[in-house]
């Protein structure tokens, strides 16, 4: 943690958090902040053998939204924690969604030419280079997660129990297994259970582990641990549905990645079974439901009350 965060990063982490005034400079800075943590963490592209830091570089910094560092720091800041302690987890976390992109985009799967405004990895670098790019990943996060000169000062317990609900929410019974329904019932009549199978899966598990890792990470105790995540599992089903709603209606100028591929790939998605009308009240009443969990917490929680309502107006 010494080398990664430095004093001053740390000092301004916790100032900030005492004072919310302009949440949208908030996230702003929190996301910098994660975004220079990243590329601390990450070897640069003189390592040897470049390639490798090179694709992962080239999607990692291709400009996400950042969503689950920002759900994981500002859960840390909801609890009243220190969320210099949560930087860490944040970070791992977003390797693991963007492994999971990488390889959602490869032709084996989703085969998708555009990711984040850009050419997918695959298009740039290879077939074999994109996958290895997300095997590394991958496992680079659990790798930090592990070391011994980060989260210091988090108890081993509580490392341990943040690292087996992020492998959990990740592998066979999380994100893994959300993308196998998925693929699976491409073009088959489905139904809404096997719906949200996939999206409480392959979207929710992550987001909500998100939420999670930087309470535990913060001390949170058991009753703002459940309220936390029952706002991740509701604002996780709100973020999908949006994103099912903005690839029908968005463009990939707007987007940075093509759209109507749902529909293409005959997906079953929440506006082809309800309509796109039913899906925006769906997500809304999510919202509602999910700023009704924080109801116990003080202005600590903006931001995560903020990031509620964004995930259903943002436009990409
Ligand atoms: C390959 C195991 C494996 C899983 C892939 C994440 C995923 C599962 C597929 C991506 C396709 C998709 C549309 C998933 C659902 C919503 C989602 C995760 C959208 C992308 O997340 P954003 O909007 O992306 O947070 P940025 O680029 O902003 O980080």
């Amino acid at each position: 943690m010494k080398q990664l965060t430095s004093g001053l990063l740390q000092r301004k982490m916790r100032a900030d958090g005492d004072g919310m005034g302009m949440l949208d400079t908030y996230l702003k800075e929190r996301k910098d902040i994660v975004d220079k943590a990243l590329s601390e963490f990450l070897p640069d592209t003189g390592t040897y053998p470049p390639i490798i830091f090179e694709a992962v570089r080239y999607s990692v910094f291709a400009g996400g939204k950042r969503l689950r560092p920002l759900l994981c720091i500002a859960a840390a800041e909801a609890v009243g924690g220190d969320s210099a302690k949560a930087l860490p987890a944040a970070c791992a976390l977003e390797l693991i969604h963007t492994y999971s992109l990488i390889h959602d985009d490869l032709p084996a799967m989703d085969d998708d030419d555009y990711r984040r405004g850009q050419l997918t990895n695959h298009k740039v670098y290879g077939e074999g280079i994109a996958i290895l790019a997300g095997d590394a990943l991958l496992t680079e996060a659990f790798h930090l997660l592990s070391r011994a000169d980060v989260m210091d000062d988090v108890s081993p317990a509580t490392r341990l129990r943040v690292v087996n609900e992020i492998a959990e929410a990740a592998g066979f019974f999380g994100m893994v297994a959300g993308q196998v329904v998925d693929l699976d019932s491409e073009g088959k009549e489905t139904t809404t259970t096997t719906l949200e199978y996939i999206h409480s899966h392959k979207t929710e598990a992550l987001i909500t582990v998100s939420l999670r890792a930087g309470a535990l990470l913060a001390g949170a105790d058991d009753e703002a641990l459940h309220a936390i995540t029952e706002y991740g599992r509701k604002i996780g089903l709100a973020f999908q549905i949006a994103d099912d709603i903005l690839d029908i209606e968005s463009s990939l100028d707007v987007l940075g990645k093509e759209t109507g591929s749902d529909e293409n790939r005959k997906k079953v998605t929440y506006p082809a079974i309800y309509g796109i009308g039913a899906s925006r009240k769906k997500a809304s009443e999510c919202v509602e439901g999910a700023l009704a969990d924080l109801r116990s917490f003080n202005a600590k929680a903006d931001p995560l009350r903020q990031i509620a309502q964004f995930i259903v107006e943002r436009k990409s």
